[in-house]
């Protein structure tokens, strides 16, 4: 028998393991050649013809590890029956093992239902011509609180763009999301110069959003080995970096896990598998076994989890921090679920999947009702705290819409600073005085222009006043 890769770890009985020490441990003999191997590896020799397709040892698909089965009850036989982890408690310090408890599992709770809260505002407010763009997390709520939870909140996160319940969950405030979606003089992440939910915090520990698909994986891997340099954080923080399964078609992915494996570097790769990349669903994203096959092929210990189980995505990523931070290595979890929502607002899905099914995944497995009956089988939750969760959250997002919303952008001088750092360049100074002279002519003349300077902190003035 032929086998290729080591099979699972003792302390995590569902990764892939695939430190080169055990690749000897785990190869059987093979009879007339024992012992026998390549000079330059670990190989034995054999006499067999044997192609393979399949990182498992009985050739059949990754497993998906999960704890809560969909009524939201745990598996008699899972990992953790009792449903303790490793944890990062509510006062953020690491616990070897903590039970999560009523005080916790609220907490993860009304963060995954404050998504959806403010998905439905912002959804309905980019349509209504307020703001230029949105992407929900609809469907993806349990993948991405559940990592937020996994994580230490000073780990550093690089993130693709549907990750803001990262942010949420560190205390970055509805203020915060509101004023960066519009834009206005008090977003901080980039003063109105970014799309709408291009969030960047150096508070929180968050990497700025960029457009440009898989960007962040290899410069995740350059943020681990940082990380793993500094002796102030060298064991302690890893690089935290999401990407969508379409992402990872990319050949950035590929170029930042050699990276994160060889240099190497505390990198925890959070693979959102939900099954679309805005049209192109995944069976024609790749052709092998989703993005988790890939990791032993870059030396990185792997799991794949039900993206939908908030509890065993909490469980997946804080296990693999552990092991990055400890290790110093890259870890990957692929997580799986389904993009309820269309992929943004530039996007209708119906144009290429039935409604119907859309429809189905809501009602046979949503993972915020999947956590409800969880909580509600420990007598944690009903329906009035459904009720008033609701209420509140609704009321406390549309406070913060209706304040960012009647702020003004900042100066429209700011349009050219903390481009570069030190003196701006002649290129920028150029440009800044040809849109002064342009407004000084038609600015306040024709309708259009007269009508966006309106919208800025001093209408222009201040670059009016630099017009000689
Ligand atoms: C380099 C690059 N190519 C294409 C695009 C256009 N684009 C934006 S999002 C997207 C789909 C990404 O899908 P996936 O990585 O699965 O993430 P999801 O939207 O499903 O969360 C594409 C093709 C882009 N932004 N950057
Ligand atoms: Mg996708």
């Amino acid at each position: 028998m032929f086998r290729r890769i080591a099979v699972s770890s003792s302390r995590f009985p569902l990764a892939y393991s695939c430190s080169r020490g055990l690749a000897t441990a785990t190869t059987p003999q093979v009879s007339g050649l024992s012992g026998s191997r390549l000079p330059n590896s670990q190989s034995y020799i054999t006499p067999k013809l044997h192609f393979f397709n399949s990182v498992t040892p009985d050739g059949q698909q990754i497993p998906t590890y999960r704890v809560l089965d969909g009524l939201g009850k745990p598996f008699e036989d899972a990992t953790v029956p009792e449903v303790r982890f490793r944890l990062i408690g509510l006062d953020g310090l690491l616990k070897t093992s903590m039970q999560i408890d009523e005080a916790y599992a609220r907490k993860i709770y009304e963060h995954m239902q404050l998504l959806p809260a403010l998905d439905n505002v912002l959804y309905n407010v980019q349509r209504q011509g307020k703001i230029s763009f949105y992407m929900t997390a609809y469907g993806e709520e349990a993948t991405i609180i559940g990592a937020a939870a996994g994580l230490k909140n000073d780990d550093e996160v690089l993130g693709q763009y549907r990750e803001m319940g990262v942010l949420l969950w560190r205390g970055f405030t509805l203020d915060n999301v509101m004023n960066q979606c519009f834009g206005n003089e008090e977003d901080f992440c980039g003063k109105g110069r970014q799309m709408p939910v291009h969030f960047g915090s150096i508070d929180h520990h968050f990497h700025t959003i960029s457009s440009t698909l898989a960007t962040q994986i290899p410069h995740a891997a350059g943020v681990g080995f940082a990380l793993r340099r500094d002796p102030n954080r060298r064991g302690k923080s890893v690089a935290a970096c999401f990407f969508g399964e379409g992402a990872a078609s990319e050949g950035d992915f590929h170029a930042g896990l050699l990276l994160a494996s060889t240099i190497p570097s505390p990198t925890v790769y959070i693979a959102r598998n939900n099954g679309f990349a805005i049209s192109t669903p995944s069976s024609e994203q790749y052709h092998g076994d989703g993005i988790a096959s890939r990791g032993p092929g870059y030396g990185i210990d792997t799991v794949r989890v039900d993206g939908n189980d908030v509890l065993a995505v909490l469980a997946a990523v804080s296990e693999a921090r552990q092991r990055a931070a400890e290790q110093g290595r890259a870890v990957l979890v692929e997580c799986m679920s389904y993009r309820v929502g269309h992929h943004s607002t530039s996007d209708d899905s119906f144009a290429y999947r039935a409604r119907a099914e859309v429809e189905d995944w809501k009602k046979v497995d949503n993972p915020i009702v999947r956590f409800r009956l969880y909580l509600e089988s420990k007598g944690w939750w009903d329906s009035t705290a459904e009720e008033e969760l609701k209420t509140r959250l609704k009321a406390d997002v549309m406070k913060a819409f209706k304040r960012a919303e009647s702020l003004p952008r900042a100066e429209l001088s700011e349009l050219f600073t903390d481009v570069y750092g030190g003196e701006m360049p002649w290129n920028l100074k150029e440009q800044k005085a040809e849109l002064a002279s342009l407004l000084k002519k038609y600015g306040n003349t024709w309708g259009p222009w007269k009508s966006e300077l309106a919208r800025f902190r001093n209408k222009g003035e201040d670059l009016l006043k630099e017009v000689k």
